[in-house]
């Protein structure tokens, strides 16, 4: 007998484990249904998260696809998902999505010169927004000359995935969220008669920065709208306070820093006689202009004069340093 998927998110549906992945009451089984958690999602934004082990998908996707398209958003640009970028070896195409709230001043023939020469990316580089139906078509448009008809959409969890299958086919009604781990399993996707692409799970961050927290804290981290970088100069011994998550502090004569992270989280300025966060595991940076701090998960701060600081948090595996997409 064939199993029931679950059209949200393609996992197997079950009436026995109410925990487990794909539960539906067993009176709403049937073959075009959508698994309790999806339901209370679309419905109740009732959110509900799942422990997901996507471990195998590069594997999976090396051994049966035959093209990838592979989702990352601006803000998200990290050494651990470049690395899975890289481990895909089938032809493919680097996307950066979500570019409705990407400032315009950032130019894309910057950002692909900067992903050649950073992360070494030569495959070809497409900027999209599937919310706003930007360049949307260039998918199709690659499938066609790349003379493949069947393509994996992969991507770190929230890269936009699902949100670009909805898109592109207008009968599709896969589930969208800012919750991790939305889309459960593969979900083959037809274009047309000869075309389709696969919706994946997202990848996970080893240890991702939103785990054990607040769903109102995932909320907060995706942009809502255009993103407006702030700037902060700060004198020696000062401080900025991101959430409950990283304490920056200056300890050279001047710092200036610019954030592009989600304008929905909060931030504060504080001085030396603030303990906030100070029992945090602390590193020290001596930074040149125009370097970024990458704040895995979250963005990057981009530092606009050489200085030294000190950051406080709790896991600083979350913290790279890297040469920055934004010029000074
Ligand atoms: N601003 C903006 N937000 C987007 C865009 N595409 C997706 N999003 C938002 O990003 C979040 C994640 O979208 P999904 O499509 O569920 O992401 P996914 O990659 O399928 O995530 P998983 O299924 O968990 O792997 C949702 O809140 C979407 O509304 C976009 O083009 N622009
Ligand atoms: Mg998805």
């Amino acid at each position: 007998m064939n199993k029931c998927v679950c059209v949200g998110c393609g996992a197997i549906l079950q009436c026995e484990n109410k925990e487990q992945i794909g539960y539906i009451p067993k009176e709403k089984l049937n073959s075009d249904t959508l698994c309790e958690r999806c339901f209370r999602l679309i419905h109740y934004n009732d959110f509900k998260m799942v422990d997901l082990q996507t471990e195998n998908v590069v594997e999976v996707v090396n051994e049966k696809g035959h093209y990838a398209f592979f989702l990352v958003d601006l803000l998200n640009i990290n050494e651990e998902i470049m690395c899975t970028f890289h481990s895909i070896h089938l032809p493919k195409t680097l996307i950066i999505s979500k570019i409705d709230y990407i400032p315009k001043y950032i130019k894309k023939e910057k950002i692909k010169v900067w992903l050649q020469e950073e992360y070494g990316v030569k495959e070809e580089i497409l900027f999209l927004s599937a919310s706003k139906n930007v360049n949307v078509s260039a998918i199709f448009n690659t499938l066609e000359k790349e003379k493949k008809k069947s393509a994996y959409l992969l991507g770190f969890t929230n890269s936009g995935k699902s949100t670009l299958v909805n898109r592109l086919v207008e009968e599709a009604s896969v589930t969208v969220s800012l919750v991790p781990n939305t889309t459960v399993d593969y979900m083959k996707i037809p274009l047309n008669d000869d075309y389709f692409l696969i919706d994946s799970p997202g990848f996970q961050y080893e240890n991702p920065i939103y785990q054990k927290r607040e769903v109102s804290f995932l909320k907060r981290i995706n942009p809502k709208s255009f993103l407006k970088p702030i700037t902060y100069q700060l004198k020696k011994g000062t401080s900025l306070i991101l959430e409950d998550v990283l304490r920056i502090e200056n300890i050279s004569p001047k710092c200036n820093v610019t954030l592009y992270i989600s304008n929905l989280l909060m931030i504060k300025k504080v001085y030396d006689k603030n303990e906030d966060l100070k029992n945090l595991p602390v590193v020290e940076y001596a930074l040149k202009k125009n370097e970024d701090i990458v704040i895995k998960g979250l963005g990057f701060m981009n530092i606009k004069s050489d200085c030294k600081v000190k950051i406080y948090i709790e896991n600083p595996k979350w913290i790279e340093i890297r040469k920055s997409l934004i010029e000074t």
